[in-house]
């Protein structure tokens, strides 16, 4: 059996997924870029400040920009974000997820929130999950982001369980390499297109069961 069970936020939990893209959207309308949803699928999981890089440079007229403008720009698409998530309740846990949680700790396992959000705590207060987790990755503290492994790995480490044991969840391509550079199984939530690496995948979150999980992962 696994011993842990390390949960993506956005994307995994609650759909803040599409907050973050609406709010890159409309920060990208400001500056004459567009953001779609392919380039939106390159952005899951990665840092508010790489993700800027990201959409800067898949736009060729931009200019050159100090680190002080786009630490500005990057506080600026956090303002659209941070407005986004104050009507984030408990309704807004993703299908499965609430049921899943409660299995896991029911078998024993451990769980814990590999988010590279910054804005996590605040989103798992507003969905009153803080006290489900034995765990929460201060975002803050990871000095390399998703597709590294630290998110995951300083998880584990922090619950004191080989990273074998572990299985992650991730709804994006960054996390989903994250995790298995750490040697942890895979869950992966999306289209296989962009999460071919995964172990395990399901379409959506309502497909999660603790019982096909743990039979995939022990194969
Ligand atoms: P913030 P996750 C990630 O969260 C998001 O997928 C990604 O879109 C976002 O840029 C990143 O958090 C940083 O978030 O700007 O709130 O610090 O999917 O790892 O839970
Ligand atoms: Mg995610």
């Amino acid at each position: 059996l696994p011993k842990a069970v390390i949960f993506d936020l956005d994307g995994v939990i609650t759909d803040t997924a599409e907050f973050h893209f609406l709010a890159w959207k409309q920060l990208g309308e400001e500056l004459g870029i567009e953001v779609d949803r392919e380039l939106n699928e390159q952005l899951k999981g990665v840092s508010r400040l790489q993700s800027l890089e990201r959409i800067i440079a898949s736009s060729p007229k931009q200019p050159v920009r100090t680190i002080d403008e786009l630490e500005r720009l990057a506080a600026k698409k956090n303002t659209h974000y941070t407005w986004l998530i104050q009507s984030v309740s408990p309704n807004d846990i993703l299908p499965g997820i609430d049921t899943l949680i409660k299995e896991l700790r029911a078998a024993n396992i451990k769980l814990a929130v590999g988010s590279a959000s910054k804005n996590a705590p605040f989103v798992l207060e507003r969905l009153e999950l803080t006290g489900a987790f034995d765990y929460i990755v201060d975002a803050s503290n990871i000095r390399h982001g998703k597709p590294d492994p630290e998110t995951f790995t300083d998880a584990a480490d922090y619950l004191k369980v080989p990273y074998k044991a572990c299985i992650g969840i991730e709804d994006s391509a960054a996390g989903i390499e994250a995790i298995k550079r750490a040697g942890m199984f895979a869950v992966g939530i999306g289209a296989a297109e962009s999460l071919h690496q995964a172990d395990y995948l399901v379409r959506v979150t309502d497909n999660l069961r603790m019982s096909t999980i743990l039979e995939a992962y022990s194969q």
